[in-house]
């Protein structure tokens, strides 16, 4: 039946983020208009990822970023695309991306309140050959938009308000909390839009997987070591846990949120401070960890 092919009452991203803001009487939109601009970068980024290999965007774009990383040229596209949607919302003052060495400071005629920390490709080296990447993206209020100063931005994680990655693989994936736990949509190609197929994700308490990039074992501090070392041969009885490691931390993170587990990056000797940046990387994804009732720690205890 005709009916049964099409869902006529469709629980959109807007729909959500709307309904999310009323329950905020006091809020002017400013929110949910920021993040429908997100939503439209993550629309063009994921149809530039389709278009990739046709269009010859992969390759290098010959420049490279303030980690010394080649950019590809989908890295320097998505950056523009989300540069360009987020200072036209007018609703943010400071824009952090992995890709620009200096933060985005918007011109005072088109301020609004919010900071956004983003990665808008993460995981580009695996462009070429097709593994998910993604976007990360994680949301601050700035005190005073028009004195803000790059102190402002250096916030805690747990000041952040809302976070959220788009994934883009097999389909395309947005994971959004804005406080009041963890959603997941779809990108329905046909309509343009995200429809939530995944609602109210919650980790599963026990998980049968760990994810790390075992590459970089010589490196690791003894505690690291022993830990891994027990998920691979269990003292209690169990059963060893499975090794699953895709070197893209939005797939990586999806996975484990759905399926259980851990994830982890830990510090060594190669990189002290360990390699996954704070502020678009960790802080973003430690906020849906715990809105989805998981956890996130650094080697000295839980991400601030
Ligand atoms: P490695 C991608 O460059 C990234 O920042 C994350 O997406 C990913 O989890 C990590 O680096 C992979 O690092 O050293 O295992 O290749």
């Amino acid at each position: 039946h005709a009916a049964d092919t099409f869902r006529t009452d469709l629980m959109t991203i807007t729909r959500h983020v709307l309904n999310e803001q009323s329950r905020h009487p006091e809020s002017r939109g400013d929110l949910t208009i920021l993040l429908s601009h997100i939503v439209l970068g993550c629309k063009f980024v994921a149809s530039a990822v389709n278009k990739a290999g046709l269009a010859k965007l992969t390759g290098l774009a010959g420049e490279t970023n303030v980690q010394g990383e080649e950019q590809k040229k989908l890295d320097v596209l998505s950056n523009e695309v989300f540069v360009n949607a987020l200072v036209s919302s007018g609703r943010t003052c400071v824009l952090v991306s992995e890709e620009d060495e200096k933060a985005t400071f918007v011109d005072p005629k088109l301020r609004g309140k919010y900071c956004v920390c983003f990665d808008p490709l993460d995981g580009s080296s695996n462009i070429d050959c097709g593994v998910s990447i993604g976007t990360i993206f994680g949301i601050y209020m700035i005190k005073n938009q028009d004195t803000v100063t790059l102190e402002e931005v250096l916030q805690p994680g747990k000041d952040m308000i809302a976070a959220g990655y788009c994934m883009y693989g097999s389909s395309c994936t947005l994971v959004l909390s804005t406080g009041n736990g963890v959603n997941g949509f779809t990108l329905d190609p046909s309509l343009g839009e995200f429809i939530m197929t995944h609602p109210d994700i919650k980790i599963p308490p026990k998980g049968k997987i760990y994810s790390v990039n075992e590459g970089n074992a010589k490196n690791w501090d003894t505690p690291t070591a022993k830990y891994v070392e027990k998920c691979k041969y269990p003292t209690d009885g169990s059963s060893p846990k499975s090794l699953r490691y895709i070197g893209s931390m939005v797939a990586d993170v999806h996975r484990t949120l759905l399926y259980g587990g851990i994830f982890l990056y830990p510090a060594d000797k190669k990189s002290p401070s360990g390699k996954l940046r704070v502020m678009y990387e960790v802080f973003p994804m430690s906020f849906l960890m715990e809105e989805a009732g998981g956890q996130s720690f650094t080697g000295k205890g839980r991400v601030a």
